[in-house]
């Protein structure tokens, strides 16, 4: 397992590398350009910008989360080649500064959803929450429009002009079914895949969050069975899975464990994070600990541990704890937390069988 955590940006987020850099066992940065519209091609000097910030402190960009796919992709549009070409010269920068796995997801119109970004738990803390009635209830235009009227909240993968075409967004996708979406993604691939291989980078889809269809817009990233559906669409391991264990997990039925045995070598990245899941369909996002949600973490170390997966891990949403003013899910206090006690399963996994180990550790020297 290589520790990478995730890091917003120069002035974009609370966390700074310095604090990062004090988090045991972390070897690398996840990184995008966030401020870039889906579709655009990253500049190669603005790529180089963030190597060079995160150099000094001998952080590597291995995964980059994410490079957001174009509508036009995910709907098949006259027009989709050339932002699928805009992909391809993207992935060519990214090769030149080293990166070795791409992020993205292939969710219609909006990335992850919550109804409340800072629900109070017994402890007072706060997290993410979701409430399930309340989305069915929604009205979408509404949704955004109330995200876009704070100015300090911004969404992965949104920019604001989005709104004034959501309107035409939501109609283009009416008649889009999942076979559709999954034809388009096979699409995608197919042209993609190739590059990737001959640059080696790895692609991982994000699952859908949540794992089911909202706003009626349809979603293909959900279960064990679709996922098993898109490795199968190319079959490269360059086309692989971000396994994401909170996002997959706010379903009952989702056996994450199951999964990691069945995707072992498609798994390129893992998000490992716990959900507290209610009878009627909502979550609130709790600590990393088993105990703490409704999702087993020690299990799904444990399974990572018996693959011998070597991929990269990052803790995923932490709770806001002590105060801390951050990104919604994205303080450091949480996430740190989160991370020893990945390392602490990890390790306690590797003294019982014995193992000789090599360890990572923070890579500076000691002066006497
Ligand atoms: C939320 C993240 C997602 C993820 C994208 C990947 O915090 O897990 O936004 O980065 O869906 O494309």
């Amino acid at each position: 397992m290589r520790m990478v955590f995730r890091w917003f940006g120069e002035g974009n987020d609370s966390v700074s590398l310095t604090k990062i850099k004090q988090i045991p066992g972390v070897e690398g940065i996840v990184w995008a350009l966030h401020d870039i519209p889906a579709g655009e091609i990253w500049p190669l000097d603005r790529i180089q910008e963030v190597k060079k910030q995160t150099d000094l402190y001998g952080f590597h960009l291995d995964v980059v989360e994410s490079v957001n796919i174009h509508e036009s992709i995910k709907l098949g549009s006259a027009d989709r080649d050339v932002y699928i070409m805009n992909y391809l010269e993207t992935i060519k920068h990214l090769a030149s500064v080293g990166v070795k796995v791409i992020c993205y997801n292939f969710m219609p119109v909006f990335d992850w959803v919550r109804t409340d970004l800072f629900r109070s738990l017994p402890d007072q803390s706060t997290a993410l929450f979701y409430e399930k009635e309340k989305v069915t209830a929604m009205d979408p235009l509404e949704l955004v429009r109330k995200i876009a009227a704070n100015p300090d909240y911004t969404m992965p993968g949104w920019e604001p002009e989005r709104l004034e075409t959501l309107k035409d967004l939501f109609a283009a996708y009416q008649d889009v079914t999942t076979d559709d979406l999954m034809n388009n993604l096979q699409y995608f691939l197919e042209k993609v895949i190739p590059i990737c291989e001959e640059y080696d980078i790895k692609l991982a889809i994000h699952p859908d969050d949540p794992p089911w269809e909202i706003f009626g817009l349809p979603r293909i990233v959900t279960t064990q069975d679709q996922l098993r559906e898109i490795i199968k669409l190319v079959p490269s391991e360059y086309n692989g899975i971000t396994l994401c264990s909170g996002a997959l997990g706010a379903r009952k039925d989702n056996d994450i464990v199951a999964m990691i045995h069945d995707f072992k070598n498609r798994i390129h990245f893992a998000h490992i994070r716990n959900v507290k899941l209610f009878d009627n369909g909502d979550f609130i996002e709790t600590s990393h600990r088993t105990q703490d949600g409704s999702v087993p973490i020690d299990q799904i170390v444990k399974a990572y541990h018996d693959i011998g997966f070597d991929g990269y891990v990052r803790p995923d949403h932490g709770r806001h704890i002590w105060e801390e003013q951050c990104r919604p899910g994205y303080g450091l206090y949480d996430r740190a937390l989160g991370i020893m006690y990945l390392w602490g399963l990890w390790d306690a996994y590797n003294n019982y069988n014995g193992k000789d180990v090599q360890y990572v550790t923070n890579q500076l020297e000691f002066k006497k």
